[in-house]
C-alpha cells in the first residue's frame, strides 16, 4: 500500500526486479537522466564492474505523487539482499533481456 505524508503527498515504492544483466540498472539510469523527473541524486551500491551489490535508488516526483524507485541485485548469490529491498514494495517491474542467449 502506498503511504500518504502529512502534506497529502502519496508515496509509492517501485522495484525493478529480474536476472542479472537484464538491464535493471540501465533502466533506472534512464529514469534518473530523464529531464525533470528525478529529485536528488541516484544512489548506487555496486561492485567495480557495475554489477549491483544491494540496490540502486532514485526518487521521482510527478505532481503530488512520489515514486521511490529501486533495483535489486540480480545475481543469484544476492538472494537475501533482494528480499530486504523488496520489503514494502507496491509494484515490481520485471526486467530481463529477451535475446535468446541471455535466457539461460
Ligand atoms: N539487457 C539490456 N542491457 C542493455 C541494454 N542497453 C544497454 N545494456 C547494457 O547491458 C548491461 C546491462 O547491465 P545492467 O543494467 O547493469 O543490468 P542489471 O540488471 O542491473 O544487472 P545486476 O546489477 O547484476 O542485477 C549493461 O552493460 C548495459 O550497458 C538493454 O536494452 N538491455
Ligand atoms: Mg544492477
Amino acid at each position: 500500500m502506498p503511504s500518504r505524508r502529512g502534506d497529502g503527498t502519496l508515496v509509492f515504492k517501485i522495484c525493478f526486479y529480474g536476472p542479472s544483466l537484464g538491464g535493471k540498472t540501465t533502466a533506472l539510469e534512464w529514469v534518473y537522466n530523464k529531464e525533470g523527473l528525478a529529485s536528488g541524486d541516484m544512489q548506487q551500491i555496486q561492485d567495480p564492474t557495475g554489477r549491483t551489490l544491494f540496490f540502486d535508488r532514485v526518487v521521482a516526483r510527478v505532481s503530488n505523487v512520489v515514486f521511490q524507485v529501486y533495483t535489486v541485485a540480480g545475481q543469484r548469490r544476492h538472494k537475501f539482499q533482494r528480499q530486504t529491498v523488496l520489503k514494502g514494495t507496491d509494484a515490481c517491474i520485471f526486467t530481463w533481456d529477451s535475446l535468446i542467449d541471455q535466457c539461460a
